[in-house]
């Protein structure tokens, strides 16, 4: 009867290590809400998942963490002001979607020739660690990650300069600046806004990552897509200072560790998914993928030639920014991670 009764105290204790100690303690896990702008299939809200699912499992479940994708809890322009307002714990923003306000962030949008998302996102990742930017002062920055280079998704084919001449074609930030260079028409708008826009015919199409052609479905608008391999959009993962400062140091620590590791995930993600996306659109809507001639892409590369210029000196006229030196460190950050 002993040895039977010593075997089932020891189970009860081997159990015991299983279960997290705040269950043990019997404490309720920290409770943080995360917002997130589109919907839940989109590769931001992707991202959101896996870190919550990290940081739940290497706190031991002293962290539970309620995601609300889609605008649900705060829209894609309100995110920074209503994390910092503490209307949501954490915030996942586009910069891209307020230009004026991430000036040295959005620096990551011009065309520099950032070849993948996975390098996008360790570049803007060292960009701000560097910089630190002012942006940022009233919140904790937990990741930041960009989207792949973006290209031309239209309902017309697009072969020609001439073909994209005074298009109404949607981007935003850097792919706006881009848009207006190749002389279409951008009209900027937050994704979420951009599949009415189309099926209204307010676009004819949009310059941005194609992993869109599928979690937004529009493959089905848009049988077209022009290789341009340009700007990419960046993003940032934010929190509120007072959730931020209530939180343990170990739980704090989870989070800094996660920083660059989910940069990169994110990355990889994106860039997979990208490549994925497009299978799926050639297979379910014979998508057509239009790559420029060696001549029609040289005239399109001219034309882009002087957007970084123009960013640099309206960096330093309007901002006191040290445009130049933003741009050779982007360049720098570009050779030093690009695979
Ligand atoms: N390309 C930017 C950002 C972006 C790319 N994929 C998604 C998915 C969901 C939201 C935003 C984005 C854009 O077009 O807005």
């Amino acid at each position: 009867m002993k040895t039977l009764s010593g075997f089932f105290l020891k189970i009860f204790l081997a159990a015991c290590l299983l279960v997290p100690a705040t269950a043990i303690a019997g404490t309720s896990a920290i409770r943080l809400t995360y917002a997130n702008f589109p919907p839940a299939n989109t590769f931001p809200c992707v991202q959101m998942e896996r870190w919550k699912t990290e940081v739940e499992k290497r706190t031991g479940g002293k962290v539970r963490i309620d995601t609300f994708p889609g605008g649900t809890l705060l829209g894609a322009k309100a995110m920074l002001d209503g994390v910092i307002a503490g209307q949501a714990d954490i915030g996942c923003l586009c910069m891209a979607y307020q230009p004026g306000r991430f000036l040295v962030t959005n620096a990551t949008g011009l065309p520099l020739g950032i070849p993948d998302a996975r390098t996008g996102s360790l570049v803007l990742l060292d960009l701000f660690r560097k910089y630190q930017p002012k942006a940022f002062s009233k919140v904790k920055v937990l990741t930041l990650f960009t989207s792949a280079p973006t290209n031309i998704m239209s309902k017309v084919p697009i072969r020609s300069l001439q073909d994209l001449k005074g298009l109404d074609i949607r981007g935003s930030g850097g792919a706006a600046q881009v848009l207006s260079a190749l002389g279409a028409n951008p009209v900027g708008m937050p994704m979420p806004a951009v599949p009415e826009a189309l099926q209204k015919g307010v676009v004819k199409g949009l310059l941005s990552s194609l992993e869109v052609m599928k979690d937004f479905n529009f493959a089905e608008l848009c049988r077209f897509v022009t290789m341009t391999d340009t700007s990419i959009y960046p993003f940032a993962v934010v929190m509120n200072l007072d959730s931020w400062n209530r939180l343990p140091e170990d739980v704090q620590k989870v989070m800094d560790d996660l920083m660059a590791e989910q940069a990169e995930w994110t990355g990889r993600y994106m860039d997979r998914h990208v490549s994925e996306a497009m299978q799926w659109s050639k297979a379910k809507y014979k998508v057509e993928v239009i790559e420029l001639p060696a001549q029609e892409k040289a005239r399109w590369d001219k034309r882009l030639q002087p957007i970084a210029a123009e960013w640099i000196s309206r960096a330093r006229a309007g901002k006191g920014l040290d445009g130049e030196a933003i741009v050779a460190d982007i360049k720098a950050f570009i050779a030093k991670h690009a695979e």
